[in-house]
């Protein structure tokens, strides 16, 4: 998969993007990531991306030339173009499935108040929040979704079935976890997890499952 993301700062993704498992991914070959400065795509001796918003009011908004510039040198056919605003549908670990399965993905993150309405009607195709709450920028929003993709793509996650066992999957929460040891600070693992009786061990996971999710996220659907 090939993710080309645009923003005003693409120092902001160095750290995220070379830890761990989205690192490792690069460096297998399953995910191409590719950094862009939106300011390299103005045209001014000032290099200017942003002005002052018609109708007046407080902030800049992203002028659509640059914007529309960098998209276009990017988009191909066969391209998805999300951007990330607060104003977008809300992400699900549904929706990160269905994007795993895509070549080509560009993540568009604005800045200040916003980008300029006409180029996101000329050129992209749809706009992703991640939760109910505004940011200073679309960068965080663009890794939190690089993310919840990329650990659907088939040999980025150890175990095949991993990312289908994770919360959300089902409809419901997650079990909890516990390794070694069997005594930690006086809280002892659940014999039933030591017992070896693997259906015993299912019925037991599903319903910690279940009572965490009646507890904690009664509106999820499997609750
Ligand atoms: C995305 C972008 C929040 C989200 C953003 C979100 N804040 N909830 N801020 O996914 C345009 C200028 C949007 C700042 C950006």
């Amino acid at each position: 998969m090939l993710i080309d993301i645009l923003s005003l700062f693409p120092g902001y993704f160095k750290g995220p993007f070379d830890e761990s498992m989205i690192k490792l991914a690069q460096e297998k070959g399953i995910l191409d990531i590719r950094l862009w400065n939106i300011r390299d795509f103005t045209t001014d001796r000032h290099r200017r991306a942003d002005d002052r918003p018609y109708g007046g009011g407080p902030g800049m908004v992203m002028m659509p030339q640059p914007v529309a510039s960098a998209i276009r040198h990017v988009k191909t056919p066969d391209s998805r173009v999300i951007y990330l605003s607060p104003q977008g549908t809300l992400l699900t670990a549904e929706k990160c499935r269905e994007l795993s399965a895509e070549k080509h993905l560009v993540f568009l993150c604005g800045h200040y108040e916003g980008i300029d309405q006409r180029v996101l009607d000329l050129e992209v195709h749809e706009e992703i929040s991640i939760g109910n709450y505004v940011l200073t920028n679309g960068c965080l929003p663009a890794i939190v979704l690089l993310d919840g993709i990329v650990r659907f793509i088939p040999g980025v996650l150890g175990h095949a079935s991993s990312a289908e066992e994770d919360s959300f999957e089902n409809g419901i929460l997650d079990c909890p976890h516990y390794t070694k040891p069997v005594d930690f600070e006086g809280l002892r693992v659940p014999d039933v997890l030591q017992s070896g009786h693997h259906k015993e061990i299912a019925k037991w996971r599903h319903e910690q499952a279940l009572g965490k999710t009646q507890k904690n996220r009664p509106d999820l659907r499997g609750a």
